[in-house]
């Protein structure tokens, strides 16, 4: 797009994000980076992707309205080529490095590869033209924390190319600490205090307007900011859930693909799992978690809350309770035992 707005990604390199890219993520609140996964896993889980959803244009794709795969493709998924793209070990790196702490002490909070189609009709429940959002009211019990003590990364993955689609993710960038927009408590938009949830832009600024035109005046202001990700296939945007941003129109009659991830410190309990996570997954006959669990690293094990080689929960009589569950799968118990 040649946009002035327009934001370009960014080559991470050989050992992951560059140091300007954290930096930027830690100052701007966001940061998008091309490089970081491999293009052949990016390409084989968009195919997968477009027999999954429906094609653009058809009539099933014209009811497809809001956020998310509806637990079609969340982790965990019956195609492995998803789950190793959501713990892949580059992406774990990256998230730890903005936070600066061990990939260990991350835990995985959402996975969601979903499609977004562009229509031509909308309304106050659509995602094709949001408000501007932040994502913190539905992922976290509480407020986000200061600036400064993120407690969590999230993420969004493309698999389509802005110059078919459009789409592209609008961002507000923060500009230090006395930057207006982002004065502590975050509290003008729809869903957050008393304000109703709205998701189209058009419809909740006519909300704010008649309701409260102070907040629309901000929100204007926050509009006028407007950045936009000119993402392709396998760029990754990094932002954070006390990031303003929202989804944009996409081109009529076409599709976007994208995977939307979270990751906490492991010690912010207080952000939630976003769908139906690991525990439905393993009421499945075929106990197919079960043994990818059993196959898994002990990073990303420990990425999905299965306690660490020396956390308290081992014990002789715990590792072989955990043996007996996994080793029909294949689960070796050597990394936990050397630990007791
Ligand atoms: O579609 C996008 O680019 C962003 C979506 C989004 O921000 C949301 O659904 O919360
Ligand atoms: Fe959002």
């Amino acid at each position: 797009m040649n946009d002035a707005r327009s934001v370009q990604a960014s080559p991470a390199n050989k050992e992951g994000l560059t140091p300007a890219q954290i930096e930027a993520w830690r100052k701007q609140g966001v940061v998008l980076v091309s490089e970081l996964l491999p293009a052949s896993l990016i390409e084989s889980l968009r195919c997968l992707a477009e027999r999954e959803f429906p094609a653009p244009g058809s009539e099933a794709a014209l009811a497809v309205r809001d956020f998310g795969s509806g637990g079609r493709f969340v982790f965990p998924s019956k195609h492995a080529e998803f789950n190793q793209l959501t713990l892949h070990k580059a992406l774990i790196k990256a998230v730890a490095a903005l936070l600066d702490i061990e990939p260990m002490a991350l835990r995985l909070t959402q996975s969601d590869l979903w499609p977004k189609y562009g229509h031509t009709t909308q309304d106050a429940r659509d995602n094709q033209d949001q408000r501007i959002h932040m994502d913190y009211p539905n992922h976290m019990l509480v407020h986000p924390p200061s600036w400064h003590s993120p407690a969590a990364v999230e993420l969004i993955i493309y698999f389509s190319d802005a110059r078919d689609c459009a789409g592209e993710t609008g961002f507000i960038s923060r500009h230090g600490d006395e930057d207006p927009a982002y004065q502590l408590p975050y509290r003008h938009s729809p869903g957050m205090g008393e304000h109703p949830f709205i998701n189209d832009r058009l419809a909740a600024e006519h909300y704010f307007r008649e309701q409260a035109p102070e907040v629309a005046a901000f929100r204007a202001g926050l509009y006028e900011r407007e950045q936009i990700a000119d993402f392709r296939p396998g760029d990754v945007l990094f932002y954070r859930h006390d990031v303003w941003h929202r989804g944009r129109p996409l081109t009529s009659g076409s599709m976007r693909l994208a995977q939307n991830l979270s990751f906490r410190r492991a010690d912010a309990d207080w952000i939630s799992l976003l769908h139906p996570g690991w525990s439905w997954s393993m009421y499945h006959p075929e106990q197919r978690f079960e043994r990818w669990l059993a196959s898994a690293s002990v990073l990303e094990r420990t990425v999905l809350g299965f306690p660490a080689p020396g956390h308290p929960y081992w014990t002789r009589e715990t590792l072989a309770g955990v043996t007996a569950r996994y080793a029909p799968f294949g689960f070796d118990p050597a990394p936990y035992e050397q630990a007791i």
